[in-house]
């Protein structure tokens, strides 16, 4: 047991050990989940990638299996990089992903389970053909990968987009096939935007919007996750299947310059759409912020968020909600519930929880704008989460919000938060933010103020959800409109010693709080205790 062994997660997926990366072809085959991902068990570093496997019954509690797909052929020899999954009609499951060659030349290879029948998967084939796709002239031999999961055209053909870029454009191909084996590369491009740089993972399905009084339609999501600032952006569009292209419903809001799902740690995501449930499920990979040699010296690094449903939010009509998957709910125990609690400007109280290391949170503020004087709310017009002293940083509205993973002499802390300020036409803004500067008296690392504005329609409290699991904080306001994962080294704050507050930095504004908690039980037991933990 290494020192740092508190910062493993308690319910976050996580292989036993070694590095992981990205979350790959995502799917519910034959009654299990079914996880790949960009895995290096040689060491906690990213390395010479392999496929790591795992499956579960309801998205929290995992069975480790053996590797998918290993380096072993002339087109993957240096990296089974990432790919996704497409479920056919018939359910044949088909699996593109790239292969980094023995020039680390960027390539698709085609690989599809040995026994369709077993439903753990365990064996797979890569096609005799392969590469599939080889990067077309004009696109860099390094600027070709992450394959999606294909949609089908109404003449019954596929199509599949790929991320790349052409000088500093991200953009991203279509390809039409009819058996997976062969492609036609479409003449336009499914969107380009300029100055985004390389779009690795790109994601597109479509979501179900609510039309009142006219039924349903639908509007597509297009994401990339750009390798320049490794963050995940997204937007939505329309789709039109007959030129492949996809356009932005706000050119202010596009790929890439717009909207994010999460403003902390979370890239190369990917979605499915879970047959099983009738939703589309988002896995994120959620990286470590503290230094190359503590990951080497606990063994480990990366986890993937708790999955997340994703739906169109049809109130705001500008943003998806994500939230956690309703199993993760099963995890909840000893529920404390504190009502209608009055935080005056400037204090701090504490909830009596017990140990506040694995915990599920809901809390609601409401704040008594009326009663402030028209004259004590300053424009705020500058405020952004990053950049405007963190939690430290007061307002007359806020912030306010909860101290999550804080020690006793709150000597650390994260505060995650709400902010209210004054926009240049005089309307009330709502920031959401997770301040880690505070986190950890480590100095090796990341102590950044991350977040972003948030839609609170008229008649909504402010609303947040978190999910704390030892080294990682998971944030959602008003329903999952806006999210930020933080991670976070506490070295006070951990087990028995973590508490929770709530607090209100405001200097005007009073705050009434109603905050749920729970304990959150370990899903890691069944790792260790399975007769299917075969590796
Ligand atoms: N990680 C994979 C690539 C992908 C990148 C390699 C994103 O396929 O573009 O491990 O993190």
């Amino acid at each position: 047991q290494s020192m740092l062994s508190w910062q493993r997660t308690a319910y976050h997926f996580q292989p036993k050990n070694s590095w992981m990366n990205d979350p790959n072809g995502p799917l519910f085959y034959k009654g299990w989940y079914h996880l790949f991902y960009q895995y290096n068990p040689d060491s906690a570093v990213w390395g010479l990638i392999r496929w790591g496997h795992a499956m579960s019954k309801d998205l929290i509690h995992w069975h480790h299996l053996p590797m998918a797909m290993v380096p072993d052929q002339w087109y993957d020899i240096n990296g089974v990089w990432t790919g996704s999954a497409t479920i056919l009609p018939d359910d044949t499951l088909i699996m593109l992903y790239t292969g980094s060659t023995n020039e680390s030349v960027q390539v698709q290879n085609l690989a599809y389970p040995a026994e369709p029948d077993d439903p753990f998967l365990t064996n797979w084939l890569k096609y005799p053909g392969n590469p599939v796709l080889v990067p077309p002239p004009g696109v860099g031999f390094k600027d070709f990968r992450d394959p999606t999961t294909a949609w089908q055209s109404s003449d019954g053909s596929w199509k599949i987009t790929i991320g790349s870029k052409l000088n500093t454009t991200g953009i991203s191909l279509v390809y039409k096939t009819k058996d997976f084996k062969t492609y036609d590369l479409m003449d336009g491009l499914l969107h380009a935007v300029p100055g985004t740089g390389m779009w690795e993972c790109v994601d597109f399905y479509p979501v179900t919007v609510e039309d009142k009084g006219l039924g349903m339609s639908v509007k597509y999501v297009l994401k990339a996750s750009l390798d320049d600032d490794k963050n995940d952006y997204y937007a939505l569009g329309t789709y039109d299947p007959v030129s492949d292209s996809w356009t932005p419903d706000d050119p202010v809001l596009d790929v890439g310059i717009g909207l994010r799902y999460d403003y902390g740690k979370y890239y190369a995501s990917k979605t499915f759409y879970d047959q099983n449930k009738e939703r589309r499920i988002l896995w994120g990979w959620i990286s470590e912020s503290d230094s190359e040699v503590a990951d080497v010296q606990k063994g480990w690094a990366s986890l993937q968020g708790i999955p997340r449903t994703v739906s169109f939010d049809n109130k705001t009509r500008t943003n998806i909600l994500q939230w956690p998957v309703e199993e993760v709910e099963s995890l909840r125990s000893n529920r404390k519930t504190f009502n209608n609690v009055t935080i005056k400007a400037g204090s701090i109280v504490p909830l009596d929880i017990g140990s506040a290391t694995q915990l599920d949170i809901t809390a609601e503020f409401e704040i008594d704008i009326a009663a402030l004087g028209e004259t004590n709310i300053e424009d705020d017009v500058e405020y952004k989460c990053s950049s405007s002293g963190g939690a430290s940083g007061r307002g007359a509205m806020g912030p306010f919000g909860l101290l999550v993973l804080a020690d006793g002499s709150l000597s650390e802390y994260t505060p995650v938060y709400f902010y209210l300020a004054k926009d240049s036409y005089g309307n009330i803004k709502t920031f959401f933010c997770a301040d880690q500067s505070m986190s950890s008296t480590a100095n090796d690392v990341g102590k950044f103020v991350n977040g972003s504005t948030v839609p609170v329609l008229a008649g909504e409290k402010f609303s947040m959800r978190i999910l704390v699991d030892h080294s990682i904080v998971e944030s959602f306001a008003q329903g999952g409109r806006t999210c930020i994962t933080s991670r976070v080294y506490p070295t006070k704050a951990i087990y028995e010693k973590a508490k929770l507050y709530v607090f209100n930095n405001a200097t005007e504004a009073s705050v009434t709080a109603s905050v749920t908690t729970w304990q959150m039980t370990s899903s890691a037991v069944i790792r260790s205790s399975s007769m299917l933990c075969v590796v």
